[in-house]
This record gives structure tokens, C-alpha cells and sequence, in this order.
């Protein structure tokens, strides 16, 4: 079967919100020595995509979405483990990642968590739904380098923003280079809010926080 083609179907079973044929698939494409990152950018997140498009269209509803979230994390569960390298921890840098309060989306978090992890930084996940002075409570408390905030919802992007000004009056913004991310979050709103930076996918997210780096 060529790549394309099971991307393809990789799509198609989240769209379809099935489980067992996503989790196969993505046995399947370890099988075939696909690498894990290329399956989740072009075939199972397409779908994921695409359900957000139908639901906004109208098309599908809460139990749908709910189908297709479950598809992914199937997915992604099986994929994640071969991303990671061991390189854990290599760098010498601490990041506290988590999606801000009152926003339970963690699938692309997870994803740029996961990636982080791979390219050696030590990561300390706080999960989703994270109260915002818990972000700022553990970079302080683990000396942590960077802080990372996952937001995709319009109505919790601003937890982005507030954390940023805690950390402004608490005189300790210039310790940490801070990151924020999620489908609504673009270049412009990170400047606005004085973040060090924004990415649309986990691979530029790594890429940016190793360019902060320097
Ligand atoms: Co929700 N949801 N959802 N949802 N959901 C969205 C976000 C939405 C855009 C759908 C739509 O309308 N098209 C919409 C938001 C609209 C808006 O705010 N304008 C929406 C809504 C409205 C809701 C509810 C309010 C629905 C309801 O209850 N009525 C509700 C909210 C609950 C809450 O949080 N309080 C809700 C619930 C859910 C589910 C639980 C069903 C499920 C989440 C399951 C889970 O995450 N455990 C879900 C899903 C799956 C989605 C969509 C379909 C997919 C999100 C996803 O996983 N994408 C989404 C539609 C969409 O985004 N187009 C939608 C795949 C993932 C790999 O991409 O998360 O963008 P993403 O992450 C990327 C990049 O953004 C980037 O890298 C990642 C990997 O490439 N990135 C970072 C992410 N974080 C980063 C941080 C960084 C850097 C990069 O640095 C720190």
C-alpha cells in the first residue's frame, strides 16, 4: 500500500470516529517503518481536523467529536511511545508544558510534549485544565526553563495572557522564555501577549524552543 493511500485511511477512521481501525493502522504503519511523526501530521490529525470542520458545519455533533478524540488518543497512544528517543533529559533544560484552565483539549499538547521529550528536554506535564498559577507554581518550584501553554478555545487563549502578566508582577517574566500554542493561537496574539514565540505544529515548536536556546 503506498504512504499516501493509508494516510488516507488513517483520516478516514478518525472521521469515523473507529478505534480498533485507527489503533491497526497505526500498527500497521510501524509495520511498514513509517515514521510516527509523518502519521500523525498527514493522516490521523487530517482527520481530526476535519471532524472540527463537520461539527462546525453542523454536520456532526458532541458524540461524534467525542468518537473521533477517542480514535486519535488510540492512535497516538501506540505511535507516541516510537517517537520518543531516550534522549530524554539530554539537553539539560526543564519545560512545563499543559493546556491552560478551563480547556480539556490535549491531543496536540500531548504531541508537542511528546516531541520536546524526544529532542531532549526534560518535560513536566501538567495535563489540561491547568489552574494558571499552577504554571508559574511549578516553573518556580522545579527551576524550570521554559513555560508552555496550550490554549484551543478562543475563550481560554487569554489564560495564555494572564500567566504572562503573574509572571510580569511576580518580577520573574525574564527567567523563563515562555511558549504558547494551539489551533487559534497565531504569531500576532503571542506578540501581543509577550510571549518568546508561537508554532503551529510540534516540530516547529521544537525548533523554536531550541532556537531560544541560543
Ligand atoms: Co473541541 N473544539 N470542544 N473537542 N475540538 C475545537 C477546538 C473547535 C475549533 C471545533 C470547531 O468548532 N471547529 C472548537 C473551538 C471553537 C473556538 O473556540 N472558536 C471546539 C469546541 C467549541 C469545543 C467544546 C466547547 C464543544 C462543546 O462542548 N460544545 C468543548 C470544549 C470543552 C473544554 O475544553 N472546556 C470541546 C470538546 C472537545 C472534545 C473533548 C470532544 C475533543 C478534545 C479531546 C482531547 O483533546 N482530549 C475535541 C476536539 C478533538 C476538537 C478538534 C476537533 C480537534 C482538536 C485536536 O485535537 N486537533 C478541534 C477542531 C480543530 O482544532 N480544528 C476542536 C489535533 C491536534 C494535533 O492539533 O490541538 O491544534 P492541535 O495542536 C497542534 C498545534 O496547534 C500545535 O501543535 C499541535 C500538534 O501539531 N500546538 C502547539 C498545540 N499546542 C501547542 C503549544 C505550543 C506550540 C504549539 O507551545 C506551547
Amino acid at each position: 500500500m503506498r504512504k499516501e493511500e493509508l494516510f488516507e485511511l488513517m483520516a478516514k477512521a478518525i472521521i469515523e470516529g473507529n478505534r480498533e481501525e485507527s489503533a491497526r493502522l497505526a500498527k500497521l504503519s510501524l509495520d511498514l517503518n513509517i515514521n510516527p511523526q509523518e502519521s500523525i501530521d498527514f493522516g490521523f490529525a487530517k482527520g481530526i481536523k476535519e471532524v472540527g470542520a463537520m461539527w462546525e458545519r453542523g454536520e456532526y455533533f458532541l458524540p461524534e467529536l467525542l468518537m473521533g478524540a477517542e480514535a486519535m488518543k488510540s492512535a497516538m497512544d501506540i505511535l507516541t511511545p516510537h517517537i520518543l528517543s531516550g534522549k530524554s533529559g539530554s539537553l539539560g533544560k526543564k519545560v512545563v508544558i499543559g493546556t491552560v484552565e478551563g480547556d480539556i483539549h490535549d491531543i496536540g499538547k500531548n504531541l508537542v510534549a511528546s516531541m520536546l521529550l524526544a529532542n531532549g528536554f526534560e518535560v513536566i506535564d501538567l495535563g489540561a485544565d491547568v489552574p494558571l498559577e499552577k504554571f508559574v507554581f511549578t516553573a518556580e518550584e522545579t527551576n524550570a526553563d521554559f513555560i508552555c501553554m496550550s490554549a484551543l478555545l478562543t475563550t481560554t487563549m487569554i489564560g495564555q495572557k494572564k500567566v504572562i502578566e503573574m509572571l510580569v508582577e511576580k518580577g520573574i517574566r525574564n527567567k523563563y522564555k515562555v511558549l504558547v500554542g494551539g489551533a487559534p493561537v497565531n504569531e500576532m496574539w503571542a506578540r501581543r501577549i509577550g510571549a518568546d514565540g508561537t508554532a503551529s505544529n510540534a516540530a516547529q515548536a521544537v525548533s523554536l524552543a531550541l532556537s531560544l536556546l541560543r
